[in-house]
């Protein structure tokens, strides 16, 4: 960790990225680092396109660009695992000096100038370490984000990869901002429009393996439909999780030339699912994009996760 902090305070004039689709891990662990850098009297700017306005009341949120022509020294991309996933419509990474990688997935692929990649349940628990250890001080603006990025990534703590200091973070956090203001607003509030497809996924679902699996899809006229861009669907693969003896859920988004494939587990390893197909992830949360014809691609998923479900009903018997 020494190491990227000696070259990220070489830098003076940095880009932040994250990665497509921004959640509040990616939006949370970026804006958290913009404002510790900026505490430190760096030029700072964080390059995001389409940040998901539900986040706004994350401080720093409005001064986000959506483009940038300007040269930087350094770039900093949290939460992406690999190059090909940055959020970045300006091409900034082929311009840039140098890249360092703040990540917490498995799956990353180290295409930085320097990595610090950690499994944490979020990028923002791996940002906080760093925080820490610059002796920055975590002011309300910073703990916002953080405790954003931390909240929506663990479910509201409640996936199995957190971790005794997760709850540490947040105990930390939790004398500085109000943690269940910020739970209402990041986890529990939904637009009118993504009550609609949510009716539309809900209506599209079914079940397999004696009901330990949920499917359901969504096209992408329903999504314009129901103007919800791709962000804005990413509540629905969680909700087969609340069903009695769910054991993964499968959201598929389809559009005319690919599917995207977002699955989600109680238990199973669905990241070494998504890598037979070029995907990537977690252990409990990973996504695929494929342009194989949509029922061959979702009969296979079907049938390896089908293996997988089997394969740990047997062993926790
Ligand atoms: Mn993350």
């Amino acid at each position: 960790m020494n190491n990227i902090i000696d070259k990220i305070l070489e830098g003076n004039n940095i880009v932040l990225l994250c990665h497509n689709n921004p959640d509040g891990d990616a939006i949370g662990s970026t804006l958290s680092i913009y404002h510790a850098l900026k505490k430190l009297g760096k030029e700072v700017e964080v390059v995001i396109e389409e940040p998901p306005k539900k986040f706004n009341y994350i401080k720093g949120f409005d001064e986000i660009k959506k483009e940038s022509t300007k040269k930087y020294d350094i770039a900093i991309i949290l939460d992406t695992a690999t190059k090909d996933r940055v959020n970045d419509p300006s091409n900034i990474i082929d311009k840039v000096g140098k890249i360092y990688v703040i990540d917490h997935h498995i799956s990353n692929t180290h295409y930085g100038d320097e990595n610090l990649v950690e499994e944490y349940p979020a990028c923002s628990q791996v940002v906080y370490n760093l925080i820490k250890k610059m002796n920055i001080d975590i002011d309300e603006d910073i703990a916002t984000a953080l405790i954003t990025g931390l909240l929506t990534d663990t479910g509201g703590f409640s996936h199995q990869d957190v971790l005794p200091s997760t709850f540490k973070m947040a105990e930390e956090l939790s004398k500085i901002v109000n943690i269940s203001n910020i739970y209402k607003k990041a986890l529990k509030t939904i637009t009118k429009n993504q009550f609609e497809i949510k009716k539309i996924a809900l209506d599209n679902l079914e079940f397999y393996n004696d009901g330990k699996i949920a499917f359901s899809y969504i096209t992408e006229e329903d999504m314009k439909k129901t103007n919800v861009d791709s962000n804005g669907c990413g509540i629905l693969v969680n909700i087969p999780l609340e069903i009695e003896n769910i054991e993964v859920s499968i959201l598929a988004r389809k559009y005319p030339n690919e599917t995207r494939i977002s699955l989600r587990s109680v238990h199973i390893n669905v990241n070494e699912i998504t890598s037979l197909f070029g995907g990537g992830g977690h252990i409990n949360a990973a996504g695929l994009i494929s342009t194989m014809p949509y029922e061959e691609l979702k009969e296979k998923i079907l049938k390896e996760v089908g293996k997988k479900v089997n394969e740990w009903n047997t062993s926790s018997k």
